[in-house]
């Protein structure tokens, strides 16, 4: 009975050091289900072209990652994006409504990405509920997955362009309602993204 208690309050202390230890994190999108014109708001401009597709073989976490293809010209640019307030209402599915997360407790938003090492660098954005966009640059410079840390306090209100109907008053505004990925790798180019978080790092 002794020995029974023992491993009763071992493995209550266990748990309760385990649980401390891991970092606090809420997952956002996974990229599960279909991926097309009705779910993800995609687009290119000026010359360029963007495939987005499942990839089943290829992913961090559930059943499959967010594949996107692209051929972007010097002059040219692209968007993905996921969330809501956007042109695709379909786009709106992240595992958590942004009205309801406690965003104070997160400090910085994780992806997991699959780079090429192009050494190119690839946008992500936030929006903010003002509507403005907030920018992260992610380095490509390594090959398969990589966990990026994009801390929240390094996003930067882009200079280049803003919605003419964002409140650019230069304040990361909460809610985040949707974040978009935007290559800057002229080419042809593949990645793949799963498992987009907020985290809180230590
Ligand atoms: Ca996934
Ligand atoms: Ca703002």
């Amino acid at each position: 009975m002794k020995n029974l208690r023992y491993v009763f309050v071992s493995l209550t202390l266990l748990f309760m050091f385990g649980c401390s230890q891991s970092p606090k994190e809420l997952l956002l999108d996974s990229f599960e289900g279909k991926l097309n014109k009705e779910t993800v708001d995609f687009g290119s401009a000026q010359g360029s072209s963007i495939k987005v597709a499942v990839d089943r073989e290829n992913k961090v976490c559930g059943e499959q990652s967010m594949k996107i293809e692209y051929d972007l010209k010097a002059s040219g640019y692209m968007w993905v994006a996921r969330g809501y307030n956007l042109d695709v209402k379909g786009a709106a599915n992240w595992e958590v409504q942004p009205k309801d997360i406690e965003w104070s407790e997160y400090n910085s938003v994780s992806v997991q990405m699959y780079g090429s090492n192009s050494n190119g660098v690839i946008a992500l954005d936030l929006k903010d509920s003002g509507g403005e966009l907030w920018r992260f640059l992610i380095d490509d410079d390594f090959s398969g997955w990589k966990e990026i840390i994009c801390p929240i306090g390094e996003f930067f209100p882009r200079s280049d362009w803003q919605p003419d109907t964002a409140d650019k008053n230069e304040i990361l505004d909460f809610p985040v309602m949707s974040f978009q990925f935007e290559p800057r790798i002229f080419g042809k180019q593949a990645f793949c993204f799963d498992c987009f978080k907020l985290v809180d790092i230590k």
